[in-house]
């Protein structure tokens, strides 16, 4: 069966070898597996997919090795630094610029050595070639969400409360369609997580807490069993809970990530469950087809 894809290109000498390898890993070839025989070596660039086309009814794109990449102009610059670094003036006279083709890209090509002609292109449309996914809208318009909020350490929990309020409203979620609940402290979220995610009211559940390392004896303990715990009612219920109890050594850090230094931990966690609610609405719709 098909495993990959390789073309071979003969380098006239060592130094050019050198170079070219050097230009290749710039370009953000992967290295492969290379050899060396006492003859003469080989160096692999891997990329990440490959494909052989066939063409008729028209003329193919040239050259034969064509690499699609990202950033064209990116590697255009690249490909003259790269000449210019080696004084390669025998390439520069052989680099075109980049220019429209007629299948909706862009492509420059480079001889960048005596039978190693390379066409670097990118197409117009920025979800070529990328792989269909399923993925979640960032909308709460129309769902319910719930979020559990720890009591303990409230001067950053309710930091976290406003991220994720903010989060939920911004993204079209009604403040009738949220129900908060609190409790005395993160030992305490998983219990009421699944209580509110067995009653299949909401589309996906926040919860919000700080644990701080110095002042919690059993961090460990606490910290283990609060995680399983929500991640328990996660996969048990099959509603999205979202992990917003911050682990942090000092009050200082806690705060960083609530709002301060380091973003707001309860907005992240609310974007995480929405889209989470989005995927698993559109995964539950999913057929599966007979050949699947
Ligand atoms: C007891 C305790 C301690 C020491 N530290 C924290 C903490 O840092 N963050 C937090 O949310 N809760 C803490 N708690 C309270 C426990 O989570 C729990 O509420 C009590 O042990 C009562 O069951």
């Amino acid at each position: 069966m098909v495993k990959g894809l390789t073309t071979v290109a003969q380098v006239a000498s060592e130094e050019a070898f050198a170079q070219l390898g050097e230009l290749f890993q710039a370009l953000g070839f992967e290295q492969g597996k290379g050899w060396s025989d006492g003859n003469g070596k080989g160096a692999a660039f891997l990329a990440p997919v490959g494909n052989v086309e066939l063409v008729t009814g028209r003329a193919p794109a040239l050259p034969g090795l064509l690499v699609e990449v990202t950033q064209l102009e990116t590697v255009h610059a690249a490909v003259k630094a790269w000449i210019v670094a080696h004084q390669r003036s025998e390439v520069a006279a052989k680099l075109s610029e980049p220019e429209l083709t007629h299948w909706n890209s862009r492509l420059f090509t480079v001889e960048l050595a005596a039978g190693l002609s390379v066409g670097f292109w990118e197409s117009e449309n920025p979800l070529h070639g990328r792989p269909v996914a399923v993925e979640g809208d960032l909308s709460a318009a129309g769902k319910r969400f719930a979020i559990v909020v720890a009591r303990w350490n409230a001067v950053i929990t309710d930091r976290l409360l406003q991220g994720s309020l903010d989060a939920l409203t911004r993204s079209g979620c009604k403040l009738a369609e949220i129900e908060i609940v609190r409790v005395p402290g993160a030992w305490e979220i998983p219990s009421a997580a699944r209580t509110l995610a067995e009653s299949k009211r909401f589309a996906g559940i926040i919860t919000l807490g700080v644990l701080l390392r110095g002042e919690t004896a059993h961090y460990e303990a606490i910290y283990n069993e609060v995680a399983r715990g929500i991640g328990q009612s996660q996969q048990e219920t099959g509603v999205p809970h979202a992990f917003g109890v911050l682990t942090c050594e000092t009050l200082e850090q806690a705060l960083d990530r609530a709002g301060l230094k380091a973003g707001n931990k309860g907005f992240e966690a609310a974007i995480a469950a929405i889209e989470m609610a989005s995927i698993q609405e559109k995964l539950a719709g999913e057929k599966v087809e007979a050949n699947s």
